[in-house]
């Protein structure tokens, strides 16, 4: 715990709850933003984390928690990236050096975490539906809550915010969202919306006689009203569109958001005002530290930094820097190719390309699901889209991949980046639902790279395809440097496990289908030791032993670690790169080759995931397979480095080892057990034995089906 030094900190030291800033005076407000914005600045240089929001909001999160009775009264953060003043100001400064670390506070506000924390949040677009919910919930309960959303210029293009304006205004529920508007989303901000926001500012002086008007007048109603009247023509003429008013919402501003007086004398009038009331702030993101007001962009989010040198840029190859190449070699050679990103272009490596491509590359703002269905549209009209969705938000955009690109069965490819773990964000950004939610879907492909250099070959295949494609793939770099570790080794000293040079290669042949190269099994897997990328064709990278009865499948990024972990074992290794459809013919080759022990890895969800699936369909050709599913549980997962999380949820080498070891030899004593027992004529299990044991078949296997028309 890292308290705020006293004597570096003389305010913010004291202000260990709200309830003590409220007992500062207003003057004092301006003292105390400087000390949080300090304080901020150094806490997240050193631990990594979101910065320019943040620092952006200090005197906005200093006057709601001054003016607001939190926490009875409610603030919803919007996204919540930007809560980390917050964080600070409510009892939580002391521990902010553990934020998004494993077991350490976490990234956004989160229920679990403070009573301050009224909402868990990390996707957009989501504040006003919620805090539109609890300024319902506390006029039922009539002890005059106040509810409060606060939501940035960015996060106000996403759908969901103006379905939940569109319902506050006909309700007229007593609410205040925030809107505050930095001009920036993680990048510039696109669309009419922040066209339109420019516009205000840009009349701000008209909006201040406005207002000024508006107090003169108040004590001369019915002049007041004339003038009202007069004010709405001359708004409607002045500042196309009024948006909010005519949402119903009463609009105020633009006030300065880094001018602690005004906001609170702001708050303190609107407070109490009845009905849909929408305050504008202007902020400035990055305010108070130069590099990051000069470049939001980078600094939205930070690796740890010195503050003297800033934060340093990254040339290092990832899965994104690969889809940006990707994305202007396909743009090159075919005019009808575009690409789609909803408002991440920088984190999804589309960056060179939205700047050479500008005609083929669409920013639709934070706004998954018309992204999707856009892409649909271009699709129809003869283009080659390819949108990209971080696989966390794509959870929004569920119905429109199946109602407009899947049952239409259109050409558009699915880019679903920071599939997986992708760590330090937690529970709201983990990519770990969509291989449940997408392999239902009728006329998906779906395909994962195990190794960053199938990925490539992947998505010219995955466009080639001109079908309804999605192309899972991690965040950053993928796994292949922390693939082999102190853990593998400790386990496989354990296991007894030793590693000779030539193991775990894919080059030997020599193996089972040395053994067996007239049979049909045999030819297919050999096949399977092509490395191209071929529809619904896995690639084997550990031919099995001779005899091997193991075999472990890979699906996208767990490959390098299930590569690591089967060296020595003898068993067969596998590089699924389709989840969908599943290499079906692969896997009962191996069933005919004599494998009884399949293993699967994925990144995912355990629930509905691809383990669930092969095991299914083994089990549908074989009644002698065993199925050992490694993946996620049904839990949310949790933050922490993705090196930690694999870790700790037994999906890095050691733990895919440690699993497959202890599955296949209990398996295995079990056989024997049961074999055993069959040859034994007495005893009064044989019938029940018996019933269970292997059956005979073409090379040991025999399909479900066939047993049944036996019977
Ligand atoms: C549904 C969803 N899509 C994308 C994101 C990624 N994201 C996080 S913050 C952000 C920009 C938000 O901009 P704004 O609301 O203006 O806040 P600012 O950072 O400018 O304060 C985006 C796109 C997200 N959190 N949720």
């Amino acid at each position: 715990m890292k308290l705020p030094d006293p004597e570096t900190y003389p305010l913010l030291s004291k202000v260990t709850d709200p309830a003590e800033l409220r007992k500062l005076s207003v003057e004092d407000l301006t003292a105390l933003a400087k000390e949080v914005r300090s304080f901020l600045l150094h806490t997240v240089s050193q631990t990594s984390g979101h910065l320019a929001s943040g620092l952006g909001v200090v005197e906005l999160t200093i006057a709601l928690h001054y003016v607001y009775n939190t926490p009875f009264d409610n603030i919803v953060w919007d996204v919540g990236h930007q809560a980390y003043p917050h964080k600070i100001l409510t009892g939580r400064a002391g521990f902010m050096d553990t934020i998004r670390k494993l077991w350490g506070l976490h990234s956004f506000p989160w229920r679990g975490e403070s009573p301050y924390d009224t909402a868990s949040v990390g996707h957009a677009s989501t504040s006003i539906g919620v805090a539109l919910g609890m300024a319902v919930a506390a006029d039922r309960e009539g002890k005059g809550r106040k509810t409060c959303a606060v939501i940035g210029d960015g996060a106000m293009t996403g759908g969901m915010a103006f379905e939940a304006l569109n319902h506050a205004g006909s309700l007229g529920e007593s609410l205040l969202v925030v809107l505050n508007d930095n001009e920036m989303s993680i990048s510039e901000p696109v669309g009419a919306l922040s066209k339109y926001l420019s516009y205000i500012l840009s009349n701000a002086n008209y909006n201040s006689i406005v207002r000024g008007g508006k107090n003169l007048l108040k004590n001369f109603p019915l002049l007041q009203r004339i003038a009202i009247k007069g004010h709405e023509y001359l708004k409607g003429m002045i500042l196309p569109g009024t948006l909010f008013e005519e949402l119903g919402f009463n609009y105020v501003g633009p006030v300065n958001g880094h001018d602690p007086e005004a906001l609170v004398t702001t708050l303190r009038n609107m407070r109490n005002l009845p009905g849909p009331q929408l305050l504008h702030v202007v902020t400035r993101k990055g305010m108070g530290y130069e590099p990051a007001e000069n470049d939001p962009t980078k600094y939205h989010g930070v690796p740890k930094f010195s503050l003297d040198e800033g934060v340093s840029s990254s040339s290092r190859e990832t899965y994104a820097s690969l889809f940006g190449r990707f994305l202007c070699e396909s743009a090159e050679k075919d005019s009808r190719f575009c690409a789609i990103t909803p408002a991440m272009c920088e984190g999804s490596g589309m960056k060179e390309f939205s700047g050479k491509y500008p005609k083929q590359f669409f920013d639709v703002a934070i706004a998954e699901q018309h992204a999707v269905t856009f892409a649909a549209g271009l699709a129809a009209g003869g283009m080659r889209p390819v949108v990209c969705v971080y696989s966390t938000f794509l959870q929004r955009a569920y119905d429109q991949i199946v109602h407009d690109v899947a049952l239409p069965d259109l050409p558009v490819v699915i880019a679903v980046d920071h599939a997986g773990i992708v760590g330090p964000d937690g529970p709201t950004h983990q990519g770990v639902f969509d291989i449940s939610f997408l392999l239902p879907i009728p006329n998906m492909v779906i395909m994962a790279p195990g190794l960053i250099g199938d990925f490539r070959a992947m998505l010219d295949a995955a466009l080639a395809y001109a079908r309804p494609v999605a192309v899972r793939y991690p965040k950053g770099p993928g796994n292949e440097r922390s693939a082999e570790s102190a853990e593998l080794s400790e386990a496989r000293k354990s296991l007894g496990i030793t590693v000779k040079e030539d193991d775990g290669g894919a080059g030997d042949n020599a193996g089972i289908a040395g053994d067996m190269h007239q049979s049909p099994a045999a030819a297919v897997i050999a096949d399977r030791l092509r490395p191209e990328i071929r529809l619904a064709r896995a690639r084997i990278v550990q031919m099995g032993r001779a005899k091997a009865d193991t075999a472990i499948l890979a699906f996208g990024a767990l490959l390098p670690f299930a590569m690591a972990a089967g060296k020595g074992t003898g068993a067969f290794v596998v590089d699924m790169r389709f989840i969908k459809p599943l290499d079906e013919e692969l896997l009962r080759a191996l069933v005919d080759a004599g494998v009884r022990y399949f293993v699967t890895a994925e990144d995912g969800v355990e629930t509905g995931g691809i383990g669930e699936h092969a095991a299914r369909f083994l089990g549908s050709i074989s009644d002698e397979v065993k199925v050992r599913t490694i993946a996620l549980p049904d839990e949310f997962i949790r933050q922490g480095t993705s090196d930690e999380l694999y870790r700790l949820y037994g999906l890095d080498s050691a733990g895919i080892l440690l699993k497959t070891e202890e599955f296949v030899r209990k398996e295995r004593s079990l056989r024997r057990i049961r074999d055993e027992a069959a040859k034994e004529p007495h005893g009064e299990n044989h019938q029940e034995i018996r019933h269970d044991a292997p059956k005979s078949g073409a090379g040991g296997a025999r399909p479900r089906e066939r047993a049944r028309e036996h019977a």
